[in-house]
């Protein structure tokens, strides 16, 4: 196993769409236990293989007060939301500092391969819906602060970069 780097906003990789994982294969289950052992580093409680520039349909998670509860999500689509959406407070491994509000559905159910290549309907309410719409939002290119006012956007954009700037010197 192994720590992946993940890339940091604004980086214009973090825009690229994601194509359909075509076979569960040893480099795909390989791909899923470096995710998970990076997203339990960096204590997230999902991540996109997009965060890790790797552009294919596969999304790791896990919302469990014990951290022993993995969730492997390859080729999702929401094939159900509820009528009712609500605000949630929203961090991001690739954002890191910035928290904000964003509205999302307050449950989806997902259709998706798991970790063996075996179709799942998982229904989803609570941090779980949450987590699982911004990760699916990574697979299409798009990072939370997106939803946010262009001034914050800008804002965080040039945090970011100084952030940036003063880790490399
Ligand atoms: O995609 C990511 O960068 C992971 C991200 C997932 C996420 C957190 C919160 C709401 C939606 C999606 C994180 O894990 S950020 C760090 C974190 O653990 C966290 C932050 C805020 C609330 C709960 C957890
Ligand atoms: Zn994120």
């Amino acid at each position: 196993m192994a720590l992946l780097p993940i890339l940091c906003y604004p980086d214009p990789k973090l825009h690229t769409i994601a194509k359909p994982v075509g076979m569960v294969d040893a480099r795909i289950k390989s791909l899923i236990a470096d995710m998970l052992e990076t997203m339990y580093e960096a204590k997230g409680i999902g991540l996109a293989a997009t965060q890790v520039n790797v552009h294919e349909r596969l999304i790791v998670i896990d919302t469990s007060e014990q951290r022993d509860a993995p969730l492997v999500l390859i080729n999702p689509t929401i094939v159900w939301t509820s009528a009712e959406r609500h605000l949630n407070e929203e961090g991001c491994l690739s954002v890191p500092g910035i928290y904000d509000g964003v509205e999302r559905f307050d449950a989806v159910k997902v259709e998706a391969l798991d970790a063996d290549g075996t179709s799942r309907l998982i229904e989803a309410d609570g941090l779980l819906a949450v987590c699982v719409q911004h990760e699916m939002d990574h697979l299409m290119g798009k990072v939370f602060v997106e939803y946010l006012s262009p001034l914050k956007r800008n804002r965080i954009k040039t945090k970011m970069l100084k952030a940036q700037r003063e880790a490399r010197t």
